[in-house]
């Protein structure tokens, strides 16, 4: 039960979902000392876990699992233990007409609702829409009539707070140290908690506000993003009808003291940049014209990429082969999630049947679901993929493909997206 000092507070801690968030809060949390159950409905995650691997790539996850499994400060379960503390982490996906789905954070509470004594602190650290923490607590409530959020009738709280994550994924394990944190409580007590428990490992400020304020704070770091990267990507199609080199146009306006334009590249993937600000526009649709705005600009840049491609592929003859380098969302990880490459690819593959395209993806073993069934598709090494082509598509800059020699390219069309080559 939770209690007056730090260390004696947060005894075991109970990390609701292993992915790319889960499994490093856990990881951290037990090499500083904490015993740590970490939650899981996928079976072999909790296998690989347990056995002191991870299941995805992240630079230097794999040390801190491994040295926490083997001092037995971290576990993985399938079942949801009683635990001082609980971290939920579990997808917020969108729904069809872009809203939030709950669904992930109200199984997660259907597990820790039994458990439940009163006292203990539970984090949403999903991102969430407006809301979203209150409702994972009357929802645990409802579940569990006995327990209350404020202490109301005599019944034990249990406290809530949202303290969003903001790590940059391929740098999760330095981001998770360093970053500022936002805490917000449903309860000042809730966020007092919070704020000791991220202490543990956090060296930066960490700051208190309420429940929605954290919310929506994280919601608008991405959505201010995702409006910044539409510039950059709205700068490229301007500069592609103008025939300029957008990387030029953006490296000179970037010398301005006061300007600093981000890069534009195939669109924009990860669960993150391109799911988040639909969350503001579902809060605030008649508010939210600028971010639905910068959303449709990236989303449409895909299939303004493939058009290029197209249209490059139009002069060559007809048994010319396609290089797609590159599926990952974004440089140097293994993620696809709702990345524009897969996008761009299927879309190449599927106009262009009668035409062999050479996907490059160095940090997969096997096709996605939506290229494997394509005969024309197949995943090849980059320096085969590039050799065989006459076109070659840039969609990840890699550092494998930016690696690729000059003369490997010579005398091929090039369609760069990120300006690996081009800049
Ligand atoms: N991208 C561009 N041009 C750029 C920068 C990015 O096209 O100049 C593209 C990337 O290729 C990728 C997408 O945007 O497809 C998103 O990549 P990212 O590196 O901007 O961000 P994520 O999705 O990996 O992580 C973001 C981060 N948010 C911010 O930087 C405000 C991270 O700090 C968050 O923790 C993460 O979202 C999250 O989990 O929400």
């Amino acid at each position: 039960m939770i209690g007056v000092n730090r260390l004696t507070n947060f005894r075991t801690i109970a990390v609701i979902g292993l992915g790319y968030i889960g499994l490093p809060t856990a990881a951290i949390l037990a090499t500083n000392g904490l015993d740590v159950i970490g939650v899981d409905v996928n079976q072999r995650t909790v296998d690989a876990v347990n056995e002191g691997r991870v299941p995805f790539v992240e630079p230097d996850l794999g040390i801190h699992v491994a040295g926490a499994v083997s001092q037995g400060r971290l576990k993985a379960t399938t079942e949801t233990p009683a635990a001082d503390a609980f971290i939920v982490a579990v997808p917020t996906p969108f729904t069809a007409d872009k809203r939030a789905d709950l669904s992930y954070i109200e199984a997660a509470a259907r597990g820790i609702a039994p458990v439940l004594q009163g006292g203990e602190l539970i984090i949403l650290e999903s991102t969430s829409p407006p809301g979203a923490t209150r409702h994972l607590g009357e929802y645990i409530v409802s579940l569990r009539p006995d327990l209350s959020l404020d202490g109301a009738d005599g019944r034990p709280a249990i406290l809530l707070a949202h303290c969003p994550e903001r790590v940059l994924p391929g740098k999760v394990m330095i981001e998770l140290v360093t970053n500022d944190r936002i805490v917000g409580g449903i309860t000042r007590r809730a966020a007092d908690l919070a704020k000791d428990l991220y202490a543990v490992f956090c060296q930066g400020e960490i700051l208190i506000t309420d429940d929605v304020t954290a919310e929506m704070a994280k919601l608008v770091e991405n959505s201010y993003r995702d409006v910044n990267i539409a510039f950059a990507n709205e700068l490229s199609v301007i500069s592609e009808k103008l025939g300029i080199n957008v990387w030029e146009l953006i490296r000179l306006a970037n010398h301005h003291p006061r300007v600093d334009i981000l890069q534009p590249g195939p669109g924009v993937g990860g669960h993150c940049i391109a799911v988040d600000p639909w969350f503001i526009v579902a809060a605030a649709p008649a508010e939210s014209r600028l971010i639905r705005a910068a959303r449709t600009v990236n989303d449409e840049k895909p299939r303004w990429v493939l058009d290029q491609v197209r249209e490059a592929f139009g002069g060559l003859p007809r048994n010319a082969e396609i290089a797609v380098l590159g599926l990952a969302f974004k440089a140097n990880i293994d993620d696809l999630r709702e990345s524009p490459a897969i996008d761009i690819a299927h879309g190449i593959a599927e106009s262009m049947p009668a035409t062999r395209i050479n996907v490059a993806e160095p940090h997969i073993d096997s096709l996605p679901g939506r290229l494997q069934h394509r005969d024309n598709v197949r995943l090849v090494p980059l320096e085969e993929a590039v050799s065989r082509s006459a076109l070659v598509v840039v969609l990840v800059d890699h550092d494998a493909v930016r690696a690729l020699p000059a003369e490997a390219l010579a005398g091929k069309l090039l369609v760069d997206t990120r300006g690996v080559f081009s800049s």
